[in-house]
């Protein structure tokens, strides 16, 4: 009747971005993550049959726009015959702001409803359950590297490589704070529906997977850093090609690519990822972190900063 979990947000190196599937929110194609370790969601579910509706708090605060997505998972998870719930949700970094809250969310919310719901599912119809709540969520039921392949009519998820096989770090830049302009579903359609460049990028994804999971089975950092910035550049120019434009950088964005590529020139291990947002993500081998994050704190814009290692898999909290 009452369980919790917790749930570490991941960084796409090669973007999930477009569906095949609207209605049962399939991506259109594959993608490779890591788990992060500092940032977390925690999703306290308990089911109460007195209750007339779900009710949910995010951060101690109630909270009613996000909840039907939440409750629409908890169907999906427990069955709709199942009794209402009081969600709590407690996260560390801000929601909506392209630092993947959703992940950790759905990911931590789909493990904590099974459980309140005595269920034990295999962990590919977990995966699945929580990438139909959302696409990233199923990456974040994995540790460390994690790549989720399209299947002929679902989804199959499986971690590469452990994080203490590999340990990367990365410093996340916040160059604003707020939620992001365009709800990441809806700039998916706009961009399949509209930008000339969509149907390039469906084409040419099996390709940055194969040559991102290769770098990361030899942890070849700069295979996987040019492999990656060129995927996330590409997903970008779709946006910034549809009608209207989806463009979620600002100009401090642009000031921490410039900080990054200097890095570059320098001989430092790193390399930038952006999602569907204006932070910068700075992947960087663990003996650069204190440098990268000196020289984005030194870039003017920057509001924050945010570090982390590579993470475990959304599990259970003890309640006892
Ligand atoms: C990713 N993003 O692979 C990509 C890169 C953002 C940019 O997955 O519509 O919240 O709920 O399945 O998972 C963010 O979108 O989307 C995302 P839905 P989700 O991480």
């Amino acid at each position: 009747m009452r369980a919790a979990a917790i749930a570490q947000p991941n960084i796409a190196l090669i973007k999930y971005w477009g569906k095949r599937d609207v209605d049962r929110n399939l991506p259109a194609v594959g993608s490779i993550s890591i788990t992060l370790r500092e940032l977390f969601t925690e999703m306290h579910v308990q089911l109460d049959a007195g209750l007339p509706h779900d009710v949910l708090a995010v951060n101690g605060t109630p909270d009613t726009a996000l909840l039907p997505r939440l409750s629409a998972c908890l169907d999906r998870v427990m069955g709709s015959e199942r009794s209402r719930a009081r969600i709590d949700s407690r996260c560390n970094f801000p929601i909506a702001a392209g630092l993947a809250s959703s992940a950790s969310a759905f990911a931590a919310l789909t493990v904590a409803a099974a459980a309140a719901a005595n269920k034990s599912p295999e962990p590919a119809a977990l995966a699945s359950l929580a990438g139909r709540a959302s696409g990233s969520a199923a990456r974040s039921l994995y540790s460390g590297f994690v790549e989720l392949e399209n299947t002929a009519d679902d989804i199959a998820v499986r971690t590469l490589r452990d994080p203490g096989e590999w340990p990367l770090a990365v410093v996340v830049a916040i160059t604003a704070s707020g939620p992001k302009s365009v709800g990441s579903t809806r700039a998916m359609e706009l961009s399949r529906q509209t930008s000339p460049f969509y149907s390039s990028w469906i084409e040419q994804q099996p390709h940055d997977l194969g040559v991102a999971r290769d770098a990361i089975m030899r942890r070849d950092f700069e295979k996987l850093a040019a492999v990656s910035e060129h995927n996330c550049l590409k997903m970008h120019s779709i946006m910034w090609a549809s009608r209207p434009p989806v463009v979620y950088w600002n100009s401090a964005t642009m000031g921490c690519l410039q900080t990054i590529r200097d890095l570059q020139a320098q001989g430092v291990g790193v390399f930038f990822t952006m999602d569907a947002g204006p932070q910068v993500k700075a992947v960087c081998l663990p003996e650069y972190a204190q440098q990268v994050r000196g020289a984005l704190a030194a870039t003017d814009g920057v509001i924050e900063l945010m570090e982390s290692g590579l993470g475990d898999a959304a599990r259970l909290v003890d309640l006892t």
